[in-house]
């Protein structure tokens, strides 16, 4: 599928089939030119003009790696914009599509004593100086807006902002590719998005061919890969220097801090910015939420905003009111975009009195459904953080352990790992795939594995409201020398409602540790066998209610393919190399005795 100008918007907002009509703004292309940058490289750019709009307009900018030559841009998440008399101007980043130069996968930031050094910052900055001098009718105020690999080029923008940049809103902006965002979590390699996503940016010039599986189910191709290993020459050819960067740097070293967009950031926030992010988004979640939080420790005069609504990856396109099978009563998305998000710009680019400053963080708190409030982000006020253990025969309690051993047992086998959703799973973003609402999947398709350990509470008597951050803290212990730990906080609905709804078991929080990262992410280190070591693995943020006559549900399990590889549970140096004979069966053992608590901190609403 071609993507097309908007398209990332759109296509990420797709699973949300539901558009809000609007009033469709007629748009013409006005430039359609190669804007040179400081370094001679030009950039393709196109400038669209509403037609009858009269007087000095603002410039709405967005930069894409997925091409502009589409149609017009009244589009996804941005069509409330386009209907509010804006100039639009899109760009195709450097080495993509028509734009001249070499196309680098999250170029790292410049060095900033380099004085001829380029990087995405400076190609939004030198293309800001030529619109605001050759757009005619421009009132000299430019806003940047975009999802994802487009939300993560106007964080660069904001890192050294030119004087005409009034305006931004960095949409499911990734902000880490090892932490936490599309590529690893924590350590752990996403091998199905990672390997997928490097092929459709790199193969070509452009994002059109997905990679020609000989099957549906994807599942068993990346299976029989064996190791990884063969990837890099018999697959790839060499020729994804996103997949070399995989095998080079296993590790959080200095060539994914480089990238990391935090240490940029340290500056006073100067442009009004709406960080915007969705709570089961399938590719980046950690980013946003994280751009946000850093932003804020240097905003003195308030311009950082925070927005997190009950989406997936760019889910605010669509209409908000449903995710898979989950439904929040309301247009959630139709919401922001016209309470929040129109009015945020409408300051910003074209002087009017409302909208400037939003709530300091506005989440919707899906379970009872609202939006609520907060002044921080994560709440500070009425929040305790509140362990819960798992406890003996599958149950789940707010009661610390009394019992002096006690453990769960299960088996973990590369050779037959947990699926991360439901088989087949088709490539990433082929047709049918179900990628883009794995997050919300009931997860009974794999309660009753024997490597899937279960633990749940009784039947709430009153409602359990959860704001902030959430962690696991596993004590356990593996026969092998490294080991992945899943966790994941489910809510239980009432097995009395209809199907599909009746028992079915939604994640609310989860994620991945890689067990060798410890205590280290630049230096991993070879489990003990059979000693319990204590792993801390970070669930992010969540906003959620669990109703009365629902339950709480934790599960642990050690494989979640393909979009984790498999730890081949003996240590090795680097997994990328590990052989087929390398990877072994092994019982982990989680723990949960007055010794060794595991227990899950909730942050738990008085
Ligand atoms: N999640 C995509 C991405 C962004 C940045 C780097 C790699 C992938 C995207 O949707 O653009």
């Amino acid at each position: 599928m071609q993507r097309t100008l908007f398209a990332a918007a759109m296509l990420f907002a797709a699973p949300l089939a539901a558009q809000t009509p609007t009033q469709p703004a007629t748009y013409a292309k006005l430039i359609d030119t190669m804007i040179p940058m400081r370094d001679g490289v030009r950039l393709h750019t196109a400038v669209w003009v509403q037609q009858g709009v009269e007087g000095p307009r603002g410039i709405v900018f967005r930069r894409t790696p997925y091409g502009i030559d589409g149609g017009s841009p009244a589009g996804g998440s941005m069509r409330e914009l386009a209907t509010d008399g804006y100039t639009f101007a899109v760009q195709d980043i450097r080495g993509k599509y028509k734009s001249e130069g070499q196309f680098v996968m999250q170029r790292a930031p410049r060095d900033r004593k380099d004085a001829k050094a380029i990087d995405e910052g400076t190609d939004a900055y030198d293309t800001m100086e030529w619109l605001t001098k050759h757009v005619p009718n421009n009132n000299g105020r430019i806003g940047m807006i975009g999802v994802s690999y487009d939300g993560w080029l106007v964080v660069q923008a904001l890192m050294d902002p030119h004087p005409a940049f009034k305006v931004a809103s960095p949409q499911a902006s990734p902000a880490d590719m090892w932490m936490g965002d599309d590529f690893h979590h924590q350590g752990a390699f996403r091998l199905s998005y990672g390997f997928e996503y490097a092929y459709e940016m790199e193969h070509a010039k452009g994002f059109d061919t997905g990679y020609p599986f000989d099957r549906a189910d994807t599942y068993s191709w990346y299976l029989e890969l064996g190791g990884l290993g063969r990837v890099k020459q018999d697959i790839f050819k060499g020729a994804i220097p996103t997949w070399n960067d995989y095998v080079a740097h296993p590790n959080y070293d200095e060539f994914w801090k480089a990238q990391a967009a935090v240490p940029y950031l340290n500056h006073t926030v100067t442009v009004p910015t709406l960080n915007v992010a969705g709570w089961w988004d399938q590719e980046d979640f950690y980013g946003p939420v994280t751009i946000y939080r850093e932003m804020e420790k240097h905003d003195p005069n308030n311009l950082n905003f925070l927005v997190v609504g009950p989406w997936n990856h760019g889910g605010w396109g669509g209409a908000g009111k449903a995710l898979g099978a989950i439904d929040f009563g309301t247009n959630t998305a139709d919401w922001y975009r016209a309470e929040v998000q129109r009015p945020f710009f409408a300051c910003h680019l074209k002087g009017a009195a409302t909208g400037c400053t939003p709530a300091e963080a506005t989440l919707f708190r899906a379970g009872d459904n609202k939006w609520v409030t907060s002044t921080t982000f994560p709440r500070k006020e009425g929040v305790t953080a509140t362990p819960i253990y798992p406890a003996a025969g599958g149950a789940l309690s707010f009661t610390k352990p009394t019992t002096a051993a006690a453990t769960d047992v299960f088996v973990s086998d590369p050779a037959n790992p947990v699926p991360y959703r439901k088989r087949p799973i088709q490539p990433t973003y082929g047709q049918g795939s179900i990628w883009r609402t794995w997050l919300t999947e009931d997860q009974r398709f794999v309660e009753h594995r024997p490597d899937v350990l279960t633990w749940q509470t009784g039947k709430l008597d009153k409602p359990v409201t959860i704001s902030g951050e959430i962690a696991a803290t596993l004590y356990a212990s593996t026969t092998g020398s490294d080991a992945d730990w899943v966790v994941k906080l489910i809510d239980v609905y009432p097995d009395s409602l209809p199907s599909p709804m009746g028992g079915f078991e939604l994640m609310v929080a989860n994620d991945v540790l890689r067990g060798r990262y410890l205590e280290s992410f630049s230096t991993p280190r070879a489990l003990v066998p059979s000693k319990v070591e204590k792993f801390t693995v970070d669930m992010h943020t969540q906003e959620y209610t669990f109703l009365p006559g629902h339950r709480i549900m934790v599960q642990v399990q050690s494989t979640w393919f393909p979009i984790v590889d498999r730890n081949p549970q003996k240590y090795v140096a680097n997994i990328f190399n590990a052989t087929a004979a390398d990877f072994q069966k092994a019982t982990h053992s989680i723990f949960r005795s007055t010794q060794y608590p595991t227990h899950l901190t909730l942050p738990v609403v008085k």
